[in-house]
């Protein structure tokens, strides 16, 4: 008996992808750096489905039926250079190394390139939702060649989840295309957890509400358009109380957000591809400063002054922040769904922006009713703009705009840091400003630095001779 796919790297997330994809009725052959992890799983978990357990690596490549499936599940980075070094000399032409690793796309791009020159494809795959994800159903973000597919995709449809029992897995395109859809994933992650975070600050803050009553109004808000996991979640993580001070749990945290690198990463990649996302990067900088232990402690020891008077919040504040939080949240994944589709430019990927945000319903982090509206904008204009000019994000936002300014007004006017609910009102408002201050830089460059600049009335680049005495005498 073979397998149809082989799972090398056992640690949790490889663990439950391996029994899932036995639940599905395939036979998993395993193997692990270390064989006690392979030989717990197949203890544990053997009457789950077909294993075939394999001490070494060369066992476990026999136990394989061809084209080979192997899909790498270790510790991001070196590990798996090792793990496809240790595995490349023995498949044979055709065969396939999925990395399902949290890689960075470059890295991926890198490995790919080197593979194929073997004559092996390589298929750099995100996967999202954690190891419950992994076990019950992932959103899965597979790339590599095109042909690839056809021989994986089914498998990995099989495990995915699914809405509507459709899967949420689709080939995103070629080369480093689905670990740079995950990272950007991670990112718009970064961004709605930010969001949120503010929105809560603001109710307790301005509303005087207990994380109960925030609690609360979460739950609502998850009845509505907010409704999303991370929504829900929140409601839950509000609503604990320590068991060993009875103060609320949020209450009880150090209040440092830690990172593990993947929304610095889109940012990173954001900055050389030109495109703003100003709300994914503000929510990696937030996190900074909330780390930031020395500045904070000097800020504190030198008593640093809020605002002498905190007007009043005009207006409903719980409808209020409702609206800033939707429509920010519209901006962040505007930004976030821009600079996939650069990013598909730069490297001739062809993603289709509907079908990641169809595979983003369910099995990921920001799985959310949302996303449907997302799907349908690009279904109807596959190559639109922004989401913004959207119909329906048209309407949210702009119904959503009063509001949006009062609960920016009164944040900077009580002294509360809310740098997403902010900076997506400013790209806002700069994406529909007639007129940007953009043509003062201009300006500014040409006078240093002999830039040049373009005219509104005439086409051409022009420099002018800034030191001449009287007139300033222009080049064509
Ligand atoms: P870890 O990231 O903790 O890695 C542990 C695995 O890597 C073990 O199987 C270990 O083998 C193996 N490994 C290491 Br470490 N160095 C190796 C080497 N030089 N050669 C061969 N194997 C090596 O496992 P994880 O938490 O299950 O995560 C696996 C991947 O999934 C990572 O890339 C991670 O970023 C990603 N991840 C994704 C999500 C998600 O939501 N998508 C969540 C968590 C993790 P050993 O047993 O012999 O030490």
């Amino acid at each position: 008996q073979k397998a149809q796919i082989g799972v090398t790297g056992l640690a949790v997330m490889g663990r439950n992808l391996a029994r899932n994809f036995a639940r599905h009725g395939h036979t998993v052959a395993l193997h692990n750096r270390s064989y006690g992890r392979t030989k717990e799983l197949v203890e544990e978990f053997g009457h789950e489905g077909t294993f075939l357990p394999a001490e070494t690596a060369e066992q476990f490549v026999a136990s394989l039926e061809r084209p080979r499936r192997v899909v790498i599940m270790v510790k991001a980075g070196p590990a798996t250079d090792a793990v496809i070094d240790e595995f490349a000399p023995l498949l044979e032409e055709g065969d396939m190394l999925i990395d399902a690793g949290n890689a960075h796309y470059a890295d991926t791009r890198r490995r790919e390139a080197a593979l194929k020159a073997k004559g092996l494809h390589f298929v750099g795959a995100g996967v999202s939702g954690g190891e419950e994800g992994a076990l019950h159903g992932p959103s899965i973000m597979p790339g590599g060649p095109k042909e690839s597919y056809e021989a994986l995709g089914p498998l990995l449809e099989d495990i995915a989840a699914k809405v509507d029992g459709e899967p949420c897995c689709v080939h995103v395109g070629p080369d480093g295309a689905g670990h740079f859809v995950k990272m950007v994933h991670n990112g718009i992650e970064y961004a709605d957890m930010q969001l949120i975070a503010e929105a809560y600050d603001l109710l307790r803050r301005v509303g005087g509400h207990s994380p109960a009553e925030i609690a609360e109004i979460f739950k609502g808000w998850n009845e509505g358009r907010l409704g999303s996991y991370l929504i829900e979640i929140t409601a839950e993580v509000l609503k604990q109380v320590d068991a060993a001070t009875g103060k609320a749990f949020v209450d009880v945290v150090a209040d440092a957000a830690e990172q593990k690198g993947t929304g610095r990463w889109t940012v990173q990649a954001a900055l050389d591809l030109g495109v703003p996302v100003s709300g994914i990067a503000e929510s990696v900088f937030a996190r900074a400063l909330s780390g930031g232990k020395d500045e904070r402690a000097a800020a504190a020891e030198a008593g640093l002054p809020g605002p002498s008077a905190g007007a009043e919040h005009s207006g409903d504040l719980v409808a209020d922040v409702e609206q800033a939080l939707f429509a920010s949240k519209i901006v962040a994944y505007a930004q976030g769904f821009q600079q996939i589709q650069a990013a598909s430019k730069e490297y001739g990927w062809d993603i289709d922006p509907g079908a990641m945000a169809k595979i983003w319903r369910a099995g990921c982090i920001i799985r959310a009713k949302f996303l449907d509206f997302i799907k349908q904008a690009y279904d109807k204009k596959p190559d639109l703009a922004t989401l913004l000019v959207d119909q329906y994000f048209l309407d949210a936002v702009s119904g959503a705009q009063d509001a949006w300014r009062r609960v920016v007004v009164t944040a900077a006017q009580q002294g509360i840091p809310a740098p997403g609910f902010a900076s997506a009102l400013a790209y806002y408002d700069g994406l529909r400003a007639e007129r940007l201050p953009a043509a003062l830089i201009q300006g500014q460059r040409d006078f240093f630095g002999a830039h040049t600049y373009q005219r509104v009335d005439k086409p051409g680049s022009f420099h002018t001779l800034w030191a001449a005495e009287g007139r300033p005498e222009v080049d064509a």
